[in-house]
């Protein structure tokens, strides 16, 4: 665990990624509450606002993102009952700019069908990881990180965990605006996917 891209690890980043990527369903808000800090407080909760790194990618790269050609693997908490690694149907990075960057992402893994997609898919990497687009915040028991998931990615450092009990504890918080795009106008409720 300590080692998979998973929100469980500790000892590897966990790679900048939207919440719930692969599935179609995908909370509109995320809420994450620290309860407690690791012992040394190393870790960081990286965070990129998609519409900042937008801006440095050229209109070739954009339109290469926009076409229905990405894949996302299943994450590794639910490959014992899907009986192993899964891919997404290929999408779009991007939709509709003029409308709003809602976007999906989950590096590593994340794979382009077409060469020019991929080659556009690395450069959106590398421009994510500029030190001047993602933010590194330490969040401090009762502190509080609101995200868009449509229009933020986020991450996390690794950080040394000890396994006694008193290790970091963020508490999680899945948001969406409209319960009818998960299951339907009557549904009595939703069920998320544990990761
Ligand atoms: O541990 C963190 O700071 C972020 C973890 C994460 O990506 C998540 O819980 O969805
Ligand atoms: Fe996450």
């Amino acid at each position: 665990m300590a080692t998979l891209q998973s929100n469980g690890s500790s000892s590897i980043d966990l790679s900048l990624h939207v919440e719930n990527a692969y599935f179609g369903f995908r909370p509109d808000f995320l809420l994450l509450y620290c309860l407690r800090q690791d012992a040394k407080q190393e870790a960081r909760t990286s965070v990129v606002d998609i519409r900042c790194a937008l801006a440095k990618l050229d209109p070739h790269e954009v339109a290469e993102l926009q076409k229905p050609v990405f894949m996302v693997p299943s994450p590794p908490s639910h490959h014992g009952a899907m009986g192993g690694e899964r891919w997404s149907d290929p999408r779009p990075v991007f939709g509709d700019l003029r409308v709003d960057p809602n976007f999906i992402c989950h590096f590593p893994g994340m794979k382009a069908l077409e060469p020019m997609a991929q080659r556009a898919l690395d450069r959106f990497e590398e421009v994510v990881l500029q030190r001047d687009i993602v933010r590194h915040i330490a969040v401090q028991p009762g502190g509080m990180l609101l995200l868009n998931n449509r229009k933020v990615a986020h991450g996390r450092s690794s950080f040394e965990a000890r396994y006694d009990g008193s290790d970091r504890w963020l508490q999680r918080v899945y948001v969406t605006r409209k319960r009818s795009s998960y299951s339907g106008e009557d549904a009595a409720g939703v069920v998320f996917p544990m990761l």
